[in-house]
This record gives C-alpha cells, sequence and structure tokens, in this order.
C-alpha cells in the first residue's frame, strides 16, 4: 500500500461527502449521503432500514467530529479527515476504522440483502453498486476477490474489509460511491 493513494482516495471522499462544496464537511453532508444511497436503493428514509442508514450515517459523523474536537455541529476540513481517517485505518481492527464503519456496512446490507441470508449475493451486490453509483461490470468482476472465504457471498466482514483494502488502494471498488 502507499500512502499517496490512500490520501488521494481519501481526499476524493472528501469531496464526494462535501455536498455543498464550501470546502469542509459537516453533519449534513453525512445525512446527504445517507439519503442519496437511500434514494439510489428506492428505500425511504423513514422506513426502519432507512433510519437505520440514516443513523449509522450520523453516528460516522459524530465519531469523526469528535475526534476532530468540534461538536456534532460544527465542521471538519480535509487536512483534519486525512488525518483522522490515516490513524482510523492504521488501528484497523475493532478500535478504528473498522468499528465505525461496521453499523453504515450493516445497515446497507439490510437494505440490499434481499433473500435475507445476511449476506450479499452476486446479484444483490449489483443493486447495491447500481445504488452507489459504481460501474457494475467492473463490481461483477471484483465480486470473487472481495469474497475472500469463497462461499460466493459478501458477509458484512469481508465489505468492511473491502473498504478498507479500498482505501489502501488494495482494489479499485468504491463500495461508498465515486
Ligand atoms: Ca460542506
Ligand atoms: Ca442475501
Ligand atoms: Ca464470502
Amino acid at each position: 500500500m502507499t500512502a499517496s493513494v490512500q490520501d488521494s482516495r481519501l481526499k476524493r471522499r472528501f469531496e464526494l461527502w462535501d455536498t455543498n462544496g464550501d470546502g469542509s464537511i459537516d453533519r449534513s453532508d453525512y445525512e446527504t449521503e445517507a439519503r442519496r444511497i437511500l434514494q439510489g436503493f428506492g428505500e425511504q428514509e423513514n422506513s426502519p432500514k432507512g433510519r437505520a442508514l440514516l443513523s449509522a450515517y450520523t453516528g460516522m459523523w459524530d465519531t469523526l467530529a469528535s475526534k476532530a474536537g468540534v461538536n456534532s455541529g460544527g465542521q471538519v476540513t480535509l487536512d483534519q479527515f486525512i488525518q483522522i481517517t490515516d490513524s482510523e485505518i492504521a488501528h484497523g481492527g475493532d478500535s478504528g476504522f473498522d468499528r465505525n464503519l461496521r453499523p453504515t456496512i450493516e445497515a446497507i446490507v439490510d437494505i440490499c440483502d434481499t433473500d435475507g441470508d445476511g449476506e450479499v449475493s452476486p446479484a444483490e451486490f449489483k443493486r447495491w453498486m447500481r445504488a452507489a453509483g459504481v460501474d457494475e461490470r467492473q463490481a461483477e468482476q471484483a465480486f470473487s476477490q472481495l469474497d475472500s472465504n469463497h462461499n460466493g457471498s459478501l458477509s458484512v466482514e469481508e465489505l468492511v474489509d473491502a473498504v478498507r483494502d479500498y482505501h489502501q488502494g488494495k482494489h479499485d471498488i468504491s463500495l461508498l460511491g465515486k
């Protein structure tokens, strides 16, 4: 992994989140992102699954804000975002990035897991990629790479790993939009 790929992907992530383009991110940017994903899935934001996704996103925001030393209504700059997320990725496991991300991945899996087996099949994954605006063909090709235990479906663990690996430059599938 190279730090420069990681930082350029985090910069891209930050720019995606900064939906009003004012150079900093705040709680409303995270809410907008969650709504965009819900719209992609055709899921109502006031349904139980919709509310779970919104609350997972605002939970990620609250964690970031508290690490940046601002309150929930404050703003986080690009430098702060990269510094905090780099350090979370470095810690990995249950102490950082993974723990922060897991509720969001669980909420998305809940929405796209239409057969209810708790994992994401190739067809369900395709729907996710469509909702996130990711190239479907590229996603199909990546499926087996992300399916690290080769059981034909993606678990929450595998998907959390996949998002972290993306940020570390190990593959090019941005599961949360690009
Ligand atoms: Ca902003
Ligand atoms: Ca499933
Ligand atoms: Ca699997």
